[in-house]
């Protein structure tokens, strides 16, 4: 299978490819270890494997119908499945490898992740809690030439724009890396700063604590900073609480892992394999707490 490894990395890297295409993959690419390009709060590969020499990146398109589906619960179990399909792949591939002689250590496309309630740097308490992968998995698909990180702070590539799922493995093996490109695919038209309801995604960046908070509750307010915002936060609770069973919802979530967003991803018009059959209106889509119509002051 992989069997090429012990010969020269650029031989290894062909076949290594060719069987991952076989498994369903729709894209890969290879990077240097010791030369990835580095998010905030950095996590070198190194740091999970001192003796790591290449990044295997793996992306999985998502099925467009889900993305266009009316509700996101519906995205959401599409989502488990490539995830599914990505994690699988990783451990044959990290299996092969190991029966090779090289270390390999798969990183899911899902959780687990870092939990920082403090800021590591200064000791002080976050607002929101932050979660961080082990590796950025979009830092390392940009590191193997396989896309570009767009105004929605998604890894954009021309084949499926944001429409994919990632998924890598550290590895020891020496593989010939891809070159980097500049590919310039998010042309600034806003559509995801226009489609973000939490208002995380500005002209400025990302602010992740809003879209976390979105994204895990449906809920539009960040927990109160200061005690004049206590009011305003309590009736939103309550107006959620009207109408939503947190309860079953952390029930359904634990088995489907349901997400409440994804307009930064749907709103993105990149990616050329979607030309022909990508609906021309964005119809709404219910997310899994709040219900469109009541949206607008939660
Ligand atoms: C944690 C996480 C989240 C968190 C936090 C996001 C974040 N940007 O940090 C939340 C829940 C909010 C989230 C939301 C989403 N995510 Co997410 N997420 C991840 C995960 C597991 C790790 C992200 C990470 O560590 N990034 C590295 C950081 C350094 O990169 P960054 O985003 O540029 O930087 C932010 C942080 O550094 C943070 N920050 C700043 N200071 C500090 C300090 C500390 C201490 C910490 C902890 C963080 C922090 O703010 C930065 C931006 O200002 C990855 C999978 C992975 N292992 O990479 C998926 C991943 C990035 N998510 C993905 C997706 C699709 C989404 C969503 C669309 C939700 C959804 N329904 O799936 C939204 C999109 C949000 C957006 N536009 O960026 C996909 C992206 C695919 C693609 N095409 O690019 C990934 C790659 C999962 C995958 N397997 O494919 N995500």
């Amino acid at each position: 299978m992989i069997s090429e490894i012990g010969k020269t990395g650029k031989m290894a890297a062909q076949s290594l490819k060719k069987f991952i295409h076989d498994q369903g993959i729709d894209l890969m690419g290879i990077a240097d270890a010791r030369n990835l390009i580095l998010a905030y709060p950095p996590r070198p590969a190194t740091n999970l494997m001192p003796s790591a020499k290449s990044v295997i990146v793996m992306a999985v398109a998502h099925s467009l119908g889900s993305v266009y589906s009316p509700d996101i619960m519906l995205w959401t179990r599409s989502k488990m499945q490539t995830s599914r399909l990505l994690d699988e792949t990783a451990e044959k591939i990290g299996r092969q490898l190991e029966r090779e002689g090289f270390l390999a250590l798969p990183i899911s496309a899902d959780k687990p992740v870092a939990i920082f309630k403090h800021n590591p740097e200064t000791g002080k308490k976050f607002r929101q809690t932050r979660a961080l992968g082990f590796l950025s998995l979009k830092h390392a698909a940009v590191s193997c030439g396989m896309g570009e990180i767009g105004k929605n702070n998604l890894l954009l590539t021309p084949e499926f724009g944001p429409h994919q799922r990632l998924c890598a493995i550290v590895t020891e093996a020496v593989l010939e890396p891809d070159d980097r490109q500049e590919l310039k695919l998010c042309k600034n038209c806003r559509r995801c700063v226009e489609a973000c309801p939490s208002g995380a995604l500005k002209d400025g960046g990302y602010d992740v604590d809003p879209c976390f908070v979105y994204w895990s509750y449906g809920f539009k307010r960040l927990p109160p900073a200061s005690f004049r915002e206590w009011p305003g936060y309590i009736s939103m609770l309550r107006r959620h609480m009207k109408r939503r069973d947190l309860l079953v919802e952390s029930g359904q979530t634990y088995i489907t892992d349901v997400d409440n967003c994804i307009e930064c991803m749907r709103a993105c018009p990149v990616g050329e394999r979607w030309k022909k059959i990508r609906p021309e209106t964005l119809p709404p889509q219910k997310s899994g707490g709040a219900e469109r119509r009541m949206r607008r002051n939660m």
